[in-house]
């Protein structure tokens, strides 16, 4: 059993007072996501490129560290449905069931239409179709991919390879799928139009995306920082990260959680 740290800080950043938890001794954390009982289930990488080292962690709401899986080789984004974790693992999707705490393949890497070489994130729509996407050589070969339910899979926005560069973070909201671009640009995609804009630029680095209403939240990998982002306006709001990885919302969409990968922490920021 691992020890609880829980640091209490008020910082005052951007005229907002915001109310920092920081919860420490993850390894390489990379992604996290709440569920509607308020567990909350972090990513850890472990040490890169190392097999049987990655896990999922779930906090429950009295702050207690519980392992589901520890089988994995390098899990990254996560996303819940259905009382299961979708994660990606490298090259694979990887299903792990919550209560029975097992992991198994649910996408192969011999199921994509073109081999997958770094995937990244992930996220589901209502009907349980995975979006997941490949940051590629992290310069110029990324794609995003469609698993369907019924395990077919498809590159998508293949006509707009020339824009997309990295794609790391992914946000779904409805028809519109978000990207967020390791290269910097934020785009935003509709998936019945099939058009693909960019919306936003420099985030280098970009990893993890946020939405409330129309307040996205941005994070950078590279550059440890938050942005806030309205109307196509950004605003820093935390550069105190070493390196912000996947984002993403309390339930209550009051609390966005930000896992800080070379510092093995999840901070809680209120931003109600
Ligand atoms: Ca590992
Ligand atoms: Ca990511």
């Amino acid at each position: 059993m691992r020890l609880l740290w829980i640091l209490l800080s008020l910082s005052l950043l951007s005229s907002s007072v915001f109310a920092d938890v920081v919860i420490e001794g993850f390894k390489m954390p990379e992604s996290v996501a709440q569920d509607k009982n308020g567990n909350i289930y972090v990513s850890e990488i472990g040490e890169r490129d190392v097999d049987k080292d990655g896990k999922i962690t779930m906090i429950d709401k009295s702050g207690n560290l519980t392992t589901i899986v520890d089988d994995l080789y390098d899990p990254k984004g996560l996303v819940l449905f259905d009382n299961k974790i979708y994660v990606t693992d490298r090259d694979v999707v990887v299903e792990v069931d919550i209560e029975n705490k097992t992991s198994a393949v649910y996408a192969g890497t011999m199921q994509f239409p073109r081999s997958p070489v770094f995937l990244n994130d992930i996220d589901v729509d209502d009907k349980g179709n995975l979006y997941v996407s490949d940051s590629g050589d992290f310069k110029s070969t990324g794609q995003i991919f469609i698993i369907k339910t019924t395990g077919e899979i498809e590159t998508i926005f293949e006509d707009e390879r020339n824009l997309i560069k990295a794609p790391n973070g992914l946000l779904l909201d409805e028809n519109t799928l978000y990207v967020l671009d390791w290269a910097g640009e934020f785009f935003e995609a509709d998936l019945n139009k099939k058009s693909f804009k960019k919306i936003a630029e420099g985030f280098n680095g970009g990893d993890g995306i946020a939405k409330v209403k129309d307040t996205f939240f941005l994070s950078s990998w590279l550059e440890g920082k938050l942005y806030k982002l309205i109307s196509g306006k950004a605003e820093l709001i935390n550069d105190k990260f070493e390196a912000a990885a996947d984002i993403s919302l309390s339930q209550d969409n009051k609390k966005v959680y930000i896992p800080d990968m070379k510092a093995g922490t999840l901070t809680i920021l209120d931003v109600n």
